[in-house]
């Protein structure tokens, strides 16, 4: 039902510059410390032959993909952070700056409840929102979902050190292992943060929300971050950075195969490319092969071939339209509350409620 609800509140705060809200960020949380890139990382079954089923499902699939979520290994997560952290990278940053804008309305509006966050990576713009509800409620219970053991041990240890008041309970998991805590959290809000959505497909996208509209209990809620951009020229630059960060990324999918999968493949000759399709509303995020590669899937005693100049669709990166994610999730019982967003438009956080 999308009735009633056509026409939620929209806040634009202003932006603050890139400087500023980055001294925010680290004045509030985690101050960048190196961290070990060890640890043992989550796929579904916490092994390596999930990882294989997987690749070698996208590889015998014509056109051939991968499922991002092998992306956030240790290394992988660690370059992520530094992809965030990239001048073109407007969506962290912009984000970052609309919850340091608006924290303590959202913590006002939700009252004292138990944050969860699916894909909380560092956790450092949590920080902001985490820092708001302490300063209302004195505390605050907060339970980071992540796949990658090692950035959430990391997280643990900078929000003991920044917010002692913060009450962390992690959790190493997909999101399928998350859902059947909800409940026993409630009264809670969901964080999705980053535009993380994005990554899901139409399909993945349907189930997700039925899932979480399933666990959620009535009167929890949920807080939504979207990339919101509808100009090619800043989103192109964001997923091409200049450092090569996100080469670098696309780049780690295939070191992971080699190092989990024995799969030899040439990462060097493997090139990055990222573009905005407009028609879709996504970008679409490639590796392509600039020389034949034969990869090898050791569990299975399995080689794929690739010719020269053939591509791999890595990843995926939605661009949304508030004027039809409010319908859509309101066909999940979720009103749209508050929608905050930034003066250039780039990025909206939105505040849902279960019905
Ligand atoms: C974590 C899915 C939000 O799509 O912007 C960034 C992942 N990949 N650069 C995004 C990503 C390459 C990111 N999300």
């Amino acid at each position: 039902m999308a009735g009633g609800n056509r026409n939620p509140p929209v806040v634009a705060v202003g932006t603050a510059s890139y400087h500023e809200t980055v001294a925010a960020m680290a004045a509030c949380s985690a101050h960048r410390t190196s961290y070990a890139l060890e640890g043992r990382d989550r796929t579904a079954t916490g092994d390596s032959l999930e990882f294989a089923h997987s690749v070698a499902r996208g590889l015998d699939d014509s056109p051939r993909w991968l499922d991002c979520r092998y992306l956030y290994d240790a290394a992988g997560s660690h370059i992520f952070e530094r992809i965030c952290e990239q001048p073109e990278y407007y969506l962290t940053r912009t984000e970052g700056a609309i919850l340091a804008a608006v924290g303590l309305d959202i913590a006002l509006r939700t009252g004292s409840i138990t944050l969860i966050e699916l894909g909380s990576g560092s956790s450092i713009k949590t920080g902001l929102l985490l820092d708001a509800y302490c300063e209302l409620y004195g505390n605050a219970c907060y339970t980071p979902v992540d796949i990658s053991s090692s950035i959430l041990e990391h997280a643990r240890e900078e929000l003991a050190a920044s917010l002692p008041d913060v009450q962390v309970a992690p959790l190493n998991s997909t999101y399928d292992g998350a859902f059947p805590i909800f409940r026993e959290h409630s009264p809670a809000m969901l964080l999705f943060l980053g535009s993380t959505l994005g990554n899901l497909n139409e399909a993945e996208s349907l189930d997700f929300w039925e899932r979480v509209a399933a666990n959620l209990s009535s009167g929890d809620y949920c807080l939504l971050g979207l990339d919101i951009n509808e100009d090619a020229a800043t989103i192109d630059a964001a997923y091409n950075d200049a450092a090569g960060w996100s080469e670098a990324f696309t780049r780690n999918l295939f070191a992971r195969m080699n190092r989990e999968l024995g799969s030899a493949i040439a990462t060097d000759a493997i090139q990055h490319v990222a573009a905005f399709n407009r028609e879709c509303s996504r970008v679409e995020i490639y590796a392509r092969f600039q020389r034949a590669q034969s990869i090898y899937i050791e569990p299975f005693d399995r080689v794929f071939e690739l010719e020269a100049g053939e591509q791999i669709l890595t990843e995926i990166s939605c661009k949304f339209r508030l004027e039809e994610m409010v319908p859509y999730l309101a066909d999940f019982d979720f009103i749209t509350e508050q929608i905050y967003t930034d003066s250039d438009k780039r990025f909206a956080v939105l505040l849902l409620e279960r019905r």
